[in-house]
């Protein structure tokens, strides 16, 4: 019989730590597999963030190294200069991302560093209990919010991939979201599209992905990518925002 899939050599033989249904599996999946396929495994260097992905150097089998909360881009500036002939990216939730390393990105992606972001927007603090992001939808419940997000109160959410593309040097930036097998092969795409760019020396490069947390949405993983698909996906529009 024909064997049409296989475990990648991007990963490594350990569990996900990850809840039943959670999309951060499928991203480091897709990472993985985009590295392998690339010829990538031995040169790539990842930074992991705080958030639930805070031990995805346990996953991945490239060099991995550990940021402080939300300081992802800082360290992966310092990598990327020490080391051109490297791939580098970092993966941060909204959390870590649009929240307390808010400075972080929006210095990076302004300065154009040269290396990938893999932003996981899941609309909420996923290791730490719940809590409202940034990225929050109005109306949406968290524990830091348990009568839905209020615009009045907390302002509106913030659209990353938008207002990164705003500025100059970004070279690449799209939001994708893997809800479904389109959306896999999309999300898989742009990842490696944003390495190559990276490759090729063109800047820094961006991809949102619309991603998932049913254990603190408090919904079944079916239901959650459903509501992805119907709410979140209506605030944050998927497609291509800048490419040069
Ligand atoms: C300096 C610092 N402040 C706060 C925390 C607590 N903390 C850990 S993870 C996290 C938020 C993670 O949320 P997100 O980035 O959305 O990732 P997710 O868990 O949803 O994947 C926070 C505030 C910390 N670890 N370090
Ligand atoms: S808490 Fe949410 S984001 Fe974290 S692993 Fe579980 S489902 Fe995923």
């Amino acid at each position: 019989m024909e064997k049409v899939f296989s475990r990648t050599k991007g990963l490594k033989d350990k569990e996900f730590s990850y809840c039943g249904g959670c999309l951060h599996s499928v991203v480091h999946r897709l990472v993985a597999e985009n590295l392998e396929e690339m010829g990538l495994l031995s040169s790539a260097i990842g930074v992991c963030p705080v958030g639930c992905a805070v031990f995805m150097y346990d996953f991945i089998n490239c060099d991995m190294i550990e940021a402080a909360h939300g300081r992802a881009p800082a360290v992966a500036t310092g990598v990327k200069r020490t080391h051109p002939g490297n791939l580098v990216f970092t993966y941060q939730g909204d959390g870590d991302l649009a929240s307390r390393g808010m400075a972080e990105i929006v210095h990076a992606a302004n300065r154009g560093e040269n290396f990938t972001v893999i932003f996981i927007n899941n609309g909420i603090y996923g290791m730490t209990g719940g809590q409202m992001a940034p990225t929050t939808l109005v109306g949406q419940k968290a524990t830091t919010c348990q009568a839905g997000r209020d615009p009045k109160m907390h302002g509106m959410p913030i659209h990353m991939a938008e207002m990164l593309a705003t500025l100059d040097l970004p070279c690449y930036i799209e939001r994708v979201s893997p809800i479904d097998p389109a959306g896999v092969r999309k999300t898989k795409a742009a990842i490696k599209k944003a390495f190559t760019k990276q490759l090729e020396g063109k800047g820094f490069s961006f991809v949102e992905v619309l991603s998932n947390c049913p254990t603190q949405w408090g919904m079944t993983p079916v239901d959650s990518l459903t509501w992805v698909k119907e709410h979140v996906m209506e605030v944050y529009p998927l497609g291509v925002k800048k490419e040069r």
